[in-house]
């Protein structure tokens, strides 16, 4: 195996015996070859000539391919047998294409056997791209295109699609097999960025299908009755639980990213959404064991369980691990709670971890009705600068540098956020600014637009360019949505976007010299220097 697409990955390089995350070789290499034929079915659908007979309906191809590329994305699916079903999905939707005269061999890749796949160095992984540079840029792509795919799923759960979008999906994957210049490749990685618009933008509209969030303080504190906990991105699959557990006897409880659910009106009305329980997904080793009841898993980021608990963890979606229960979706779009609730109700009811109330909620729409008094504030240098530092955390002990980074703020400065990363401060009771919390949070990463809308809007109003507002950019990342949001940002023209704790593995000195000379992408260094880099001090 070899895989670098996460921050965590080995020696700063690449994971080549077994992942940091868990994953174990052959299910790395199954996730390679998934990739690998993906590309070939883009390839053979992109490149059919006029008049050639194709599917004529792609409706559950599509779906599957975006479910696919996403459960390969980091912490979502550590199942060798989901992937070798998912392998031959792939192959006969391909197969479903006629063969181009002419087309590259790789895109009628059959494999001989399972040796072929788990044990074929450098065939169909990452390393079989000789070239360094265009490796790099591949597979900055391919990344973009997992958060992507992640982002598009969330969406069209809620029953927002956009033909574009996976069209363009197709056309990065189809890249792989096709010869391109270096120029073209980097194009085609800012295209992706541009469709990070787009997909973005997408999802924020398709989340108000829970009414707009207001800036809201979360309860953490537990109840007496036995829990579910929620964790990962996917709202529908919240709400279905909810439905589902009402008038049980069990309550429901958000980890991690599902915290957001809290601060939407249309979820603030299940009485038994209790609150918010623990951190982020990298603490999950410690919180779960104390929560007693099941836990739910609807996205990334699942840790390898421990015996401890392991029995107590459910999938669904694209997650999946191995002895897991996993819940499908029926025909319909619905999904069957029964037996998680059913263990649920066996269960003691959660410990109490003692963590303060946290407020979320601070989407573009609730800090945009502050924007009277946000600009009066600028206006009074009451407020001297933002600081955008959304994204992920991670397990590795550096990160406290945010934490530190956030400590050191002067208290005229507001930090604008959304991902997993604000666990690394959102409770260090900052205060705020005449009212304006100095920690505003739009939600999950898929709220990441929300940022982008304020900085565009205060932009507006203060009739300048967004590079030269009183806002600077030190993002935390970990896995591929992460890399999405951040070619958005560069499509989107945002200058010296800092971009930390290590720079992505994948990026090659060549990508590396575009990206530092084109956008001023700068790595994180100290909190002090930092501090003076992002012209906060
Ligand atoms: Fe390694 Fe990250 Fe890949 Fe897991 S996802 S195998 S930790 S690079
Ligand atoms: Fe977090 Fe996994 Fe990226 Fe959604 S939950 S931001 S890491």
């Amino acid at each position: 195996m070899f895989c670098q697409q996460c921050e965590e990955t080995a020696r700063g390089l690449g994971c080549t015996a077994g992942g940091v995350c868990g994953k174990d070789n052959d299910t790395a290499c199954y996730q390679d070859a998934v990739n690998f034929a993906l590309s070939g079915l883009a390839y053979r659908k992109i490149h059919q000539p006029a008049g050639a007979k194709v599917p004529a309906n792609t409706v559950k191809q599509d779906k599957d391919v975006v479910a696919i590329l996403f459960a390969t994305l980091t912490n979502v699916n550590f199942d060798k047998e989901r992937f070798k079903t998912y392998l031959k999905t792939i192959i006969s939707y391909r197969d479903a294409y006629p063969k181009i005269s002419g087309e590259p061999k790789q895109c009628s890749w059959i494999p001989a056997s399972e040796e072929d796949i788990v044990h074929l160095e450098g065939g169909i992984g990452l390393l079989a791209i000789e070239d360094e540079n265009e490796r790099s840029l591949f597979s900055l792509l391919l990344f973009g295109l997992k958060g992507m795919c992640a982002y598009y799923s969330h969406a069209e759960a809620l029953g927002k699609t956009d033909p574009e979008i996976v069209s363009f999906i197709y056309k990065g994957l189809a890249s792989r097999f096709e010869k391109h210049s270096i120029e073209e490749r980097t194009a085609l990685v800012l295209e992706c960025g541009k469709m990070g618009v787009k997909m973005l933008a997408l999802l924020d509209e398709a989340n108000k299908h829970y009414g707009t969030t207001a800036i809201t303080k979360v309860h953490c504190g537990v109840g007496t009755k036995p829990g579910i906990l929620v964790t990962g991105h996917d709202l529908k699959d919240l709400e279905m639980l909810l439905e589902q557990t009402k008038g049980t006897g069990v309550d429901v409880y958000t980890h991690g990213e599902m915290l957001i659910a809290h601060a939407h009106p249309d979820f603030a009305k299940y009485d038994n959404l209790i609150g918010n329980y623990g951190t982020s997904w990298a603490n999950q080793k410690d919180e779960f064991p104390k929560f007693g009841g099941p836990i739910l898993f609807t996205t990334n980021c699942l840790v390898p369980p421990p015996e401890e608990y392991r029995k107590k963890i459910f999938t669904t979606g694209s997650v999946g691990f191995a002895g897991a229960v996993h819940i499908p979706e029926k025909a319909d779009g619905s999904k069957d709670f029964s037996e998680i609730i059913a263990m649920a109700k066996k269960c003691k009811a959660p410990q109490d971890l003692k963590l303060t109330d946290i407020t979320t909620g601070a989407g573009h729409d609730a800090v945009l009705a502050a924007a009277p008094k946000i600009l009066q504030l600028i206006n009074e240098k009451k407020i001297k600068r933002f600081v955008v530092m959304a994204g992920c955390d991670g397990r590795h002990k550096e990160r406290v540098y945010y934490t530190e980074f956030a400590k050191a703020l002067p208290k005229d400065v507001i930090i604008l956020t959304a991902g997993c990363a604000k666990f690394r401060y959102n409770r260090l009771d900052l205060g705020d600014i005449e009212g304006i919390p100095r920690v505003l949070d739009a939600g999950q990463c898929n709220d990441s637009y929300s940022l982008v809308v304020i900085a565009l809007e205060l932009a507006k109003v203060l009739k300048t360019d967004v590079n030269a507002l009183p806002l600077s950019f030190n993002i935390a990342w970990y896995e591929q949505k992460a890399i999405l949001v951040f070619l958005t940002l560069l499509a989107l023209g945002i200058k010296d976007i800092m971009i930390g704790p290590n720079l992505p593995a994948c990026v090659s000195p060549d990508v590396l010299n575009t990206l530092v000379k084109q956008f001023g992408v700068q790595p994180n260094t100290t909190v002090e220097a930092d501090m003076k880099t992002l012209h906060i001090v």
